[in-house]
């Protein structure tokens, strides 16, 4: 009994390992060539940005020096996040930001929008208070 269960889930696990092959080997053939050309295009395309914003913002207990970034479509983002006094961390959800002390995150912004973002490390009472917007035009 113990063996047949046994060997169903060698079979099964070599199943699941070819057909796991197969399907990468497709994916690389047919879906990515697509998607980078179309990434490519869409982070061309836009003249309207293409400039790198450095920028540091300074946290200390409980605010952001800097709660409002402007940026073009296209620009790059290079975001430090320098901690002043207290221990706070920098997070753009919606752009998968997260930085700590001293840390720098590089994002492409490729879409218009208004990016909240907030501290990320529980520093104390003033902790809701610490957040930001980055506008994207
Ligand atoms: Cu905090």
């Amino acid at each position: 009994m113990k063996s047949t269960v046994f060997i169903a889930l060698v079979a099964l696990a070599s199943v699941l390992a070819l057909s796991a092959c197969g399907s990468n080997n497709n994916d690389s053939a047919s879906s990515s060539p697509s998607a980078s050309a179309s990434a490519s295009a869409s982070a061309s395309a836009p003249a309207a940005g293409g400039e790198t914003k450095e920028i540091t913002v300074t946290a200390t207990n409980f605010q952001f020096d800097t709660q409002e970034i402007k940026a073009k479509v296209g620009d790059t983002l290079k975001i430090t996040l320098k901690n002043e006094s207290g221990v706070h961390g920098l997070e753009i959800k919606d752009l998968n930001v997260n930085i700590k002390n001293g840390e720098t995150a590089t994002v492409v912004l490729d879409k218009a929008g208004t990016y909240d973002f907030n501290c990320s490390i529980m520093c104390g009472t003033g902790h809701d208070n610490m957040t930001g917007q980055l506008i994207v035009e």
